[in-house]
């Protein structure tokens, strides 16, 4: 097995990334192959809990109340209604409950009734994660002993190119929010997204920076831009495919232990497209019509798309639901219970 690196130089990254594509591919498939089964695809659902009037700056977002445009603002979900959103996700077949929340940190206010958020939802049997912006040490601790298993934080992009995206907080903020998180025993979700008019040696750069890190994060999302209007990302070139795809493959012999997620973009991108990107090493997706506050594959199309490459849906640890699985979750097959 090959064991993770911490110490992967930009320099060797961007040799991976310039490979001829099938041998990029190849290695990442056989790298892939070593730790997971390739056919299971982890499969998490997101909902967000309180939405908009962001005072952040974040280049790419709809929920940043300083762009010209952005999403009608929500306050922070009652905790039945997380719940009964979170029963229905398992009902669906999710493994993983992930709540979203706008703003730059939770308030004290608000964290209350996120620990009771996750109290419940982690009494369904799902696994929980909360993307609440910066934590410190107190409130990672708090997090996780309400039952909280990740907690997504992503560096976003390379930390030469984070200056042209966010200007309202440093990437090394970022850092110190991984830093107490993974002390304080919470897995790590953190990645970043593709397509905002970085190149391929900012890429490189941040799947270095996220190699780097002390322990590697269990679970790294790579988003493909959404560029929605009204953000000053509208209208910027997207990525060449092949290069969205190279990206999933480097992270996933960079980052060989963790779950790599195909996370944002999903909706824009072809089957064809999504095959490659599985074939590169992704084995989680969001499933779900939608993501935070944009439009996701709809199920529908995830679930021919599952019976047609003949995927199947990863359940680790998960207990049996006391029912047989209801709706959706009898339509993923076979689940895998590897633990890997
Ligand atoms: N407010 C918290 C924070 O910023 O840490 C949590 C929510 S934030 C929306 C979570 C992540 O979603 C961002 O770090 C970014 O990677 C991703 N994201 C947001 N808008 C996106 C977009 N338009 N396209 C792709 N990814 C996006
Ligand atoms: C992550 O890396 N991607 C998700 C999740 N973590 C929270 C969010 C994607 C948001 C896409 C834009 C939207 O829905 O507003
Ligand atoms: Fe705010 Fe998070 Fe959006 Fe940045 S990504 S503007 S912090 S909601």
């Amino acid at each position: 097995m090959t064991e993770p690196r911490h110490d992967w130089s930009v320099d060797e990254i961007e040799v991976l990334y310039d490979l001829p594509f099938n041998d990029l591919l190849f290695r990442a498939q056989q790298l892939h192959r070593e730790r997971f089964d390739a056919n299971a695809v982890q499969i998490s659902s997101l909902i967000s809990i309180k939405t908009g009037a962001c005072p952040e700056d974040c280049a790419y977002c709809p929920q940043s109340a300083r762009h010209e445009r952005s999403v009608t603002p929500e306050r922070l979900m009652p905790v039945d209604e997380v719940i009964a959103a979170a029963r229905r996700a398992r009902e669906r077949g999710a493994a993983r409950f992930c709540m979203g929340a706008s703003g730059s940190a939770p308030k004290a206010r608000e964290l209350e009734a996120i620990e009771a958020m996750i109290r419940g939802v982690k009494a369904l049997g799902l696994e929980t994660c909360a993307t609440l912006g910066a934590l410190n040490a107190d409130q990672a601790r708090r997090l996780r002993e309400a039952g909280l298993d990740y907690y997504n934080h992503n560096l976003d992009t390379s930390p030469e190119y984070y200056g042209e995206i966010i200007t309202t907080r440093s990437f090394d903020e970022r850092l110190e929010t991984l830093a107490h998180v993974r002390e304080e025993g919470l897995k790590v979700c953190s990645g970043g997204i593709i397509g905002m008019g970085e190149g391929r040696r900012d890429r490189s750069s941040m799947l270095a920076a996220l190699a780097s890190l002390p322990a590697h994060p269990e679970s790294v999302p790579i988003n493909h831009l959404i560029a929605l209007p009204g953000t000053p990302l509208e209208g910027v070139e997207p990525p060449d495919p092949f290069d969205f795809v190279r990206t999933i493959a480097v992270a996933r012999i960079v980052l060989p232990a963790a779950h790599v997620r195909l996370s944002a973009g999903r909706e824009g991108m072809s089957d064809e497209l999504q095959a490659l990107c599985f074939l590169a090493g992704a084995n989680s997706i969001f499933y779900g019509e939608k993501l935070l506050t944009a439009g996701n594959a709809a199920p529908e199309r995830d679930r021919a798309l599952f019976a047609r490459l003949g995927l199947r849906a990863e359940h680790e640890n998960r207990p049996e639901p006391a029912a047989p699985p209801a709706g959706d979750a009898a339509l993923w097959g076979r689940t895998c219970s590897h633990a890997h």
